[in-house]
C-alpha cells in the first residue's frame, strides 16, 4: 500500500489521523473534504507537499469520488457531520452526508475494487445504566439515539451489505469518545477551555453524570492504522481505551488544570434525548490484532490539550463567538 484517500481529513480526527500517517509511515496521502463550518485547512498546515494533497470537495460528488478512488490504494473514510446537537437543530444534512455520501464512496470502491476503511462511533450501539457491569462489544446489538448516530448506525449497515452483496474489501471501526489537538470549539472539552480562557464559565447540560470514554485521537489513529494492516476483510473492531469519567469529573478537571476553583461552572438545560453512558471493551483489538493504546493518563492528555488550546486561539477564535451564538439559541 503507497497512497491513502482520506476523507474528512480537515476534521478533527482525520487531520490528527493525517499527521500521524505522516509522522510514522512512509504513505502519500489524499484529503478530500469539503471544508464544512467543521473543516479548517489550517489543521494540516506545515505538512510536505511531496507527502499530502488537498482536494475541495463533496463525498456526495459521484464524479470526482471515483476519479479519486480510481488513484488510490485504500480510502479511510472520517468525513461526516458530526455534532449531536447539530442533528437535532437540522437533521437532513447529516443524512445526505452520513448516509448518502457514505453510498457514495461505496459504489465508487466497488467499481475499482479498493480496499476501504469506515469510521464510526460507538454511539451506534445507545447508551448504558451508569451501573451497568457490561461494556459495548462487536455483538451488541445497534440501538443509536440521535438522528446523529442513527446516521452514522446506518452507514455502517451499507457497508456490511456492500462487503456481503458486492464483497467489498471492507473493514469498519467503532471508537469512543476522541479528545486531542484540533477539536472544533462546539465540542465539550474545547468548549470548556476555550470558555475559561474567555472568562466564560463553563456549561454542563443537565445534572452532568453522564459518562463518556475518553481515548487520545493519536490511540484512535494508530488504531486505523492496525486495522489497515492486519484487520480482517468484513469485520468490525471496536476502539477505546478504557477511560470512562463523567462530564462533571471532566469540567472540574479542566478548571482545576487551568488553575480556577473546581465547582465554577453552571449547569445548563439538557441535550434531548441525551446518552446516559457509552464504555468499549476493545479486547478484540486488542488480543487479535494486537493494539494497545500509547496515552499514558487522561489527566496528562487533557492538561497537554489545554496547553494546544492556549498557543493556538488564532486556530479556533474565528470560530468561537458564532459557535456560542448557535448554544444560545439552542438554550445550551
Ligand atoms: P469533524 O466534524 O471535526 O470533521 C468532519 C470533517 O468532514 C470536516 O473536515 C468536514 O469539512 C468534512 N465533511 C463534512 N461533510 C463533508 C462532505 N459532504 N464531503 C466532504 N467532507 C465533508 O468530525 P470528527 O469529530 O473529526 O469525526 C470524524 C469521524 O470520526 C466521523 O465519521 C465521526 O462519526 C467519527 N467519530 C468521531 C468521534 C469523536 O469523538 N469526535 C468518535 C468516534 C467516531
Ligand atoms: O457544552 C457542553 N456541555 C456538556 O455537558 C457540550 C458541548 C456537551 N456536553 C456534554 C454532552 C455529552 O454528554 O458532554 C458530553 C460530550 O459531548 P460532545 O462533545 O457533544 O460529544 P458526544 O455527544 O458524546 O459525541 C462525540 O463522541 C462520539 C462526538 O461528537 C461524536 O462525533 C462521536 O461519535
Amino acid at each position: 500500500m503507497q497512497r491513502i484517500l482520506v476523507t474528512g481529513g480537515a476534521g478533527f480526527i482525520g487531520s490528527n489521523f493525517v499527521h500521524y500517517v505522516i509522522e510514522n509511515t512512509d504513505l502519500h496521502v489524499t484529503v478530500l473534504d469539503k471544508l464544512t463550518y467543521a473543516g479548517n485547512r489550517a489543521s494540516l498546515q506545515g505538512l510536505p507537499d511531496d507527502r499530502l494533497a488537498f482536494v475541495r470537495g463533496d463525498i456526495q460528488d459521484a464524479l470526482l469520488v471515483d476519479e479519486l478512488v480510481r488513484g488510490t490504494d485504500a480510502v479511510i473514510h472520517y468525513a461526516a457531520e458530526s455534532h449531536n446537537d447539530n442533528s437535532l437543530a437540522e437533521p437532513r444534512p447529516f443524512l445526505d452526508t452520513n448516509v448518502v455520501g457514505t453510498y457514495t464512496l461505496l459504489e465508487a470502491v466497488r467499481r475499482h475494487g479498493i480496499r476501504y476503511h469506515h469510521i464510526s462511533t460507538d454511539e451506534v450501539y445507545g447508551d448504558l445504566e451508569l451501573d451497568d457491569p457490561h461494556r459495548f462489544t462487536e455483538r451488541t446489538p445497534y440501538n443509536p439515539s440521535s438522528p446523529y448516530s442513527s446516521t452514522k448506525a446506518a452507514s455502517d449497515l451499507l457497508v456490511r451489505a456492500w462487503v456481503r452483496s458486492f464483497g467489498v474489501r471492507a473493514t469498519i471501526s467503532n471508537c469512543s469518545n476522541n479528545y486531542g489537538p484540533y477539536q472544533h470549539v462546539e465540542k465539550f472539552i474545547p468548549r470548556q477551555i476555550t470558555n475559561i480562557i474567555d472568562g466564560v464559565r463553563p456549561k454542563l447540560y443537565g445534572a452532568g453524570l453522564n459518562v463518556r470514554d475518553w481515548i487520545h485521537a493519536d490511540d484512535h489513529s494508530s488504531a486505523v492504522l492496525t486495522i489497515l494492516a492486519k484487520g480482517v476483510i468484513g469485520e468490525t473492531y471496536l476502539i477505546g481505551a478504557d477511560g470512562e469519567r463523567s462530564n462533571k469529573d471532566v469540567v472540574e478537571l479542566v478548571l482545576t488544570l487551568m488553575g480556577r476553583p473546581a465547582d465554577a461552572y453552571d449547569h445548563v438545560v439538557d441535550r434531548a434525548g441525551h446518552d446516559l453512558r457509552y464504555a468499549i471493551d476493545s479486547t478484540k483489538l486488542r488480543t487479535e490484532l494486537g493494539w494497545l493504546p500509547k496515552h499514558g493518563g487522561f489527566e496528562s492528555g487533557l492538561a497537554a490539550t489545554i496547553d494546544w488550546y492556549r498557543a493556538n486561539e488564532a486556530w479556533w477564535r474565528p470560530q468561537k463567538a458564532a459557535t456560542e451564538a448557535k448554544y444560545v439559541a439552542q438554550g445550551h
